[in-house]
């Protein structure tokens, strides 16, 4: 739409300039384009879908942001499907719009879509979640948190809190979404700092999809083959919520008899944490709406934009939550 207007627009300019044909209104401006179009931006998002608290506190970001900015946003969820995500790009693609931007469900499969995106000059803009194409022209920028220091400082805690232990510390990961960029990373960061001490030992890691209920079922199988599991750590406060449940079903305390880590720090997880039975939370914040808009009118007004943005965002122990969870945002 936006980019439309600019067509018309320079071509009223050259008509009236040249004095040639092309009717212009009053103003000397060229005619509104069909659809009663104004200079509004159209940006197609395509969204993973609904997971966790975290998507949703996404989402509202996303759409409030679009709102307060005057953005035209056109919304897909894709149930946290690749192929559906890839049909929502090309539905944009198809139907011009200005920008596009997306949380890539997994890091790989992405460059033909966006080649796609590429020849029809429509920009993309990378959030939340990263891509692993060689080749850096499919996107205009990367907004979203550094999913590695995340990993590594859920493990610079667990060494602090047991700098003094001797004996070994049986750990069990419940990792993110299998292939996506929060699961790889936010493993490798916590393998890298941990690893500096054989008495960290990862006895069982498997993907919990960062659902609550896939969470759940995960940690049941874990408690049924580990009587010894000493910490949790689960790459999103929604799985580590249903790991929760499987602990106190396995009679077992969260918080004193398995210590655990998660990352988000989304309400319920803020909850858990206030009430003891989750230990440590790294933040990673949902919230890159304001941000995402700002960049989006840039690179289409020819602004030069960071290859990347990396969002702020802290850690939180038990008392932190107490202190923050009265005006926490999501
Ligand atoms: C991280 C985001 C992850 C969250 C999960 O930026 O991609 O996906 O950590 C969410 O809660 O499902
Ligand atoms: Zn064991």
């Amino acid at each position: 739409m936006f980019k439309k207007i600019m067509a018309l627009v320079a071509v009223g300019v050259l008509a009236t300039a040249c004095g040639g044909g092309g009717e212009t209104t009053a103003d000397g401006g060229a005619p509104a384009a069909s659809g009663g179009g104004d200079s509004t931006i159209t940006m197609g998002f395509a969204q993973v879908g609904a997971e966790s608290g975290w998507r949703t506190a996404n989402t509202k970001s996303v759409q409030e942001s679009a709102k307060a900015a005057g953005i035209d946003l056109k919304f897909s969820d894709a149930q946290q499907k690749q192929e559906n995500q890839i049909k929502a790009i090309r539905s944009y693609i198809q139907q011009k719009v200005d920008v596009i931007a997306f949380s890539p469900v997994v890091e790989s499969g992405w460059d033909t879509v966006l080649q796609e995106a590429k020849a029809a000059n429509i920009p993309v803009i990378l959030t939340d979640r990263a891509v692993d194409s060689a080749d850096k022209t499919l996107y205009k920028t990367f907004l979203g948190s550094d999913f590695v220091e995340e990993g590594k400082k859920a493990g610079q805690w667990l060494v602090e809190q047991y700098a003094s232990e001797t004996g070994d510390v049986n750990i069990v990961e419940l990792q993110g979404t299998t292939g996506s960029a929060p699961a790889n990373d936010r493993k490798s960061g916590f393998a890298e700092v941990i690893g500096a001490d054989p008495k960290f030992k990862v006895i069982a890691s498997q993907s919990g999809d960062f659902t609550r209920a896939k969470g759940k079922e995960v940690m049941d199988a874990f408690l049924k083959a580990h009587p010894d599991i000493d910490v949790l750590y689960a790459h999103n406060d929604d799985m580590g919520l249903g790991a929760i449940e499987a602990i106190e079903g396995a009679g077992k305390v969260p918080g004193k008899d398995i210590k655990i880590i998660t990352v988000d720090a989304v309400k319920d997880g803020m909850q858990a944490l206030a009430d003891g039975k989750i230990n440590y939370i790294v933040e990673c914040s949902p919230l890159l709406g304001p941000q995402l808009m700002d960049l989006a009118k840039k690179v289409l007004a020819g602004e030069t934009v960071p290859d990347r943005v990396v969002t702020e965002e802290t850690t939180f122990t038990q008392e932190q939550a107490k202190q923050a969870l009265p005006t926490r945002q999501y």
